[in-house]
């Protein structure tokens, strides 16, 4: 099975869905550990009573980005993950640190991209009067908000929507689309493709092709 070690930042709801999802029998892999670079994450405890080993690196006892996403790197690969995800993960990580996961870590963004990179997105959606809004999984690379895309989900923009109803809209999606994209990582169905990310239909049919009696 596949290890995978999951960082955030706060509430983990993100990381809840994916917690849900294997016990559910949908998401066969290995929840390794979950990291937050804030200590006070609720997610922490969430993850600490599902069985999951916990971990906080604290940004603000670093002098700056490199010496924090060094100890963030030596504290992932402890747990030799196959597979790194940000859920609600809230800082900027440095070129060598994406490097180094290359190909091997995913993030959540809420919004459409390449529409609103960045912080605050539901404000900035409403106040664009765009009519679709919605979330991204995406392979991570050193520009912001800019990797391969692996899945979207939309969702409609209603007249009188605040940022707290667009955001809720929005995050039922991402709890859906989330467990999916790991999961057909996790199945090795995954391919880059110059920007684009390529998903294999055909393991089943050519495991059928190869060896049927072998099944
Ligand atoms: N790092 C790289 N190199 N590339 C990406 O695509 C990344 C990334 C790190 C995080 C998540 C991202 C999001 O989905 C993400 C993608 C934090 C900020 C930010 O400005 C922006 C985007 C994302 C995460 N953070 C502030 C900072 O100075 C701190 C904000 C805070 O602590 O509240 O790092 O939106
Ligand atoms: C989610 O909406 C996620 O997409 C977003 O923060 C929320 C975290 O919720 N991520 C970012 O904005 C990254 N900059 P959660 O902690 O409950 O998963």
């Amino acid at each position: 099975m596949k290890k995978i070690v999951i960082l955030i930042s706060g509430r983990g709801s993100n990381m809840e869905a994916l917690i849900a999802a294997r016990d559910a029998g949908n998401l066969p892999v290995n929840l390794a550990a979950v990291i937050s670079n804030r200590p006070d994450a609720k997610g922490l405890e969430t993850a600490a009573k599902a069985g999951i080993a916990t971990h906080y690196i604290d940004h603000k006892a670093f002098a700056g980005r490199e010496a924090f996403d060094a100890a963030l790197a030596e504290c992932i690969d402890g747990f030799v993950p196959d597979l790194v995800v940000l859920a609600g993960f809230m800082r900027i990580l440095s070129e060598g640190f994406v490097r180094h996961y290359e190909g091997r870590l995913m993030n959540i963004h809420p919004s459409l991209l390449p529409s609103f990179p960045g912080l605050h997105t539901h404000q900035r959606a409403l106040e664009e009067g765009v009519r679709i809004h919605g979330c991204t999984v995406h392979f991570v690379t050193p520009t912001l908000d800019h990797g391969p895309v692996i899945i979207q989900a939309a969702v409609p923009v209603l007249d009188g929507d605040d940022e707290g109803a667009l955001s809720a809209r929005v995050l039922r999606q991402e709890h859906l689309i989330y467990p999916q994209a790991v999961r057909w990582f996790a199945e090795g169905r995954l391919t880059l493709d110059g920007a684009r990310v390529r998903l294999s239909a055909e393991l089943d049919d050519r495991a059928a092709f190869i060896s049927p009696l072998l099944r």
